[in-house]
């Protein structure tokens, strides 16, 4: 029976591909977008700003109702919100808000974008979201990307990485991904599991287009078969054989694969937990999270950080923020566990 009522408490919509989301994040029910971006108005205009009043409104509104705020803001005050936003807020306050007004792709494509343009690249930005979002979240982001900035992000990511791991991160970004099937192919488990030796932990060197087109290829559940199957073969697990077998960001962005394919709300749990370890918070990485998931898989997210860390998310957050910032994240997270 805890089962069932487990399953019922769940607020499980589906998109796309038929993945189950587990937002933070919801409708909000009496929701009045006049009376919204009325309040928004009164607090951008008080003296020294109320931010806990925006705070209050646009993290316990959906980006569908935030957009209908925005559109109620503009008719009533005459000027763009997102403007006023901007120019009302400041530091990392303002950069979660005006993460919370994109929608989760665009928030994407343009965290991709800051991260390749300009000198340098930030590959751990990259590596996170190109590794960690299914084929149709690419597939969309790729969409939005070329609507906001005019380009295309194959060019855009292959040409400010090299070598083999933009050769994996244009697979990637190519989302030719099989859609999950209804049939479990046993023999082709048992072939690209022993593929993956051979290529690997087998021989001399690594065979990195094998692993490439195997891990970029192939649905998420075939592949967790795939890794089981994989360690009748290798006296090393997946995870384990991609860190004798390759280095560096390549290492990086096969690791990330494996543990999304395995467990993706674990994978955010530990990055959260890896940016809170030591004192003090690594915002970006924070930052990001919070907001692209929000709307996605955070309530898991929290329940894996829980399972996995003994202390919840929230007390987390609460002990390594402080301030506006603090205050915003905890909205987001939507409850202790
Ligand atoms: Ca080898």
């Amino acid at each position: 029976m805890a089962l069932v009522s487990e399953f019922l408490g769940q607020l499980t919509l589906s998109f796309g591909s038929g993945e189950s989301t587990y937002p933070t994040v919801l409708p909000y029910p009496d929701f009045d977008p006049d009376k919204d971006a009325a309040r928004i108005e009164t607090a951008i205009k008080t003296k020294g700003v109320d931010e806990q009043t925006i705070i209050d409104i646009l993290t316990k509104r959906t980006y569908e109702q935030r957009r209908e705020i925005a559109f109620a803001y503009e008719r009533r005050a005459k000027k763009d919100m997102i403007s006023a936003l901007k120019a009302a807020l400041s530091g990392s306050l303002e950069a979660v808000i005006l993460g919370l007004m994109k929608s989760t792709s665009q928030y994407d494509a343009s965290e991709i974008r800051g991260s390749i343009k300009g000198l340098g690249t930030d590959e751990e930005t990259l590596i996170e979201i190109l590794c960690s979002r299914s084929s149709t979240e690419l597939q969309e982001i790729k969409k939005v990307y070329r609507e906001l900035f005019k380009k295309d992000l194959e060019k855009d990511v292959s040409g400010d990485t090299s070598g083999d791991f933009a050769k994996l991160l244009l697979a990637l970004v190519e989302t030719k991904r099989d859609e999950p099937s209804s049939v479990v192919d046993y023999e082709k488990i048992d072939e690209d599991a022993r593929a993956l030796y051979d290529a690997g932990v087998k021989r001399k060197g690594t065979d990195v287009k094998t692993w490439i087109s195997i891990m970029s290829e192939r649905s998420v559940p075939h592949l967790q078969k795939v890794f089981e199957r994989y360690k009748s073969y290798s006296p090393y697990d997946m995870q384990e054989s991609i860190r004798k077998e390759v280095k560096g960001d390549l290492e990086k962005s096969f690791l990330t694969l494996v543990q999304c394919f395995e467990n993706k709300q674990l994978y955010f749990a530990n990055r959260l937990q890896d940016a809170m370890k030591n004192k003090g918070i690594k915002e970006k990485v924070v930052t990001r999270i919070m907001v692209s998931r929000c709307e996605v898989d955070l309530k898991k997210i929290r329940s894996e950080f829980k399972r996995q860390h003994g202390k919840s998310l929230y007390q987390t957050i609460a002990e390594h923020s402080k301030g506006d910032y603090q205050m915003v994240l905890l909205s987001l997270c939507g409850g202790d566990d």
